[in-house]
């Protein structure tokens, strides 16, 4: 317990106070990643909506999770002249010579959830969870209900996206604090229900059974959704011989949680463009630097503490 707390305070102390209001006249265009999961359209339908309630004039792109089809709305919106561009990148690399452009152009340009690797001083600052402390959140959690002993699975994102890298890397750094947990089984399920179906099948399949499996660690809830019917066709049962954690929190994971098919998750919040346009707003106002990198906070839930 006191090591979650722990966490969860860093979560809290990092993360900023959001003021002021971004009621002007602006144009956004918003380059979306897909809508791979639950969890990233109800993201985009709350950055239509926070826009409308803004009287932000918002150009909406989604790019089916294909990076090139992101570059290509990107130029659009620099062709447009827009005021800003908000970016939710699907991968971390390749994004240079795009962002360069943008500048070039003057058109600032602010990342949402996702993350770039390289040249920070090619955007404005990006808004976001932090996946580190979500995959720590997970792992720690994993420990504790394990005892500190468990064989475990892993479910990863995107190949090359922040979250996956990022769930990876701090759950990794947890566990591997603790000599009996071990990952036996890693690969992407592309953060779909079906993709973690799939992975799951082959699991079980590679595993006789998940034998000597304690616990899956799932990089989103869909694929954990999609493992949890694997699991129950081949007569297992995940939540209670498994233990299930998970990232996102959406509401089909509460429900599972509830049914007791599940563990626990780490909150994701979605509807976070009362963050985003107050921080492009007021930057197109003032210009005053901000830090790099605006935290949301996350934290952990359990059928005990659904929290809200
Ligand atoms: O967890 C997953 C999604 O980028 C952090 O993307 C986000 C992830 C989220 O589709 O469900």
């Amino acid at each position: 317990m006191q090591l979650m707390k722990w966490l969860g305070g860093a979560a809290v102390a990092a993360t900023l106070v959001f003021a002021g209001s971004s009621a002007f006249a602006v144009t956004i265009g918003f380059s979306q990643v897909g809508d791979e999961g639950d969890w990233r359209p109800a993201f985009s339908k709350d950055m239509q909506e926070e826009a409308k309630k803004e009287g932000i004039d918002l150009k909406f792109a989604d790019a089916q999770g294909k990076e090139e089809d992101q570059l290509k709305a990107v130029r659009a919106f620099i062709a447009q002249k827009v005021d800003a561009i908000v970016i939710a990148p699907v991968v971390t690399t390749g994004w240079g010579q795009v962002l360069e452009e943008a500048k070039k152009a003057g058109v600032p340009v602010f990342l949402a959830d996702r993350d770039v690797e390289g040249d920070k001083s090619l955007f404005v600052t990006r808004i976001s969870a932090d996946f580190n402390l979500e995959g720590k959140l997970a792992g720690a959690w994993l420990a504790q209900a394990s005892k500190g002993n468990c064989q475990i699975v892993e479910l990863q994102g995107t190949v090359g996206s922040a979250p996956a890298i990022e769930r990876k890397k701090g759950f990794e750094a947890i566990i591997s604090q603790f000599p009996d947990m071990k990952i036996i089984k890693s690969q992407s399920g592309d953060f779909t229900t079906e993709g973690g179906k799939k992975v799951m099948e082959a699991f079980i399949k590679a595993t006789d059974n998940l034998k000597g499996v304690c616990g899956v660690f799932a990089h989103n809830d869909n694929m954990q959704l999609g493992a949890i019917q694997a699991m129950k066709e081949a007569g297992l049962k995940p939540g209670k011989d498994f233990l299930m954690v998970s990232v996102d929190y959406v509401p089909a994971m509460k429900e599972a949680l509830a049914a007791g098919d599940a563990n626990a998750s780490v909150e994701l919040r979605s509807a976070i463009g009362k963050y985003i346009y107050p921080v492009v707003t007021d930057w197109l106002k003032d210009k005053k630097e901000l830090p790099k990198w605006i935290v949301i906070p996350s934290d952990l839930h359990t059928a005990a503490t659904p929290g809200n």
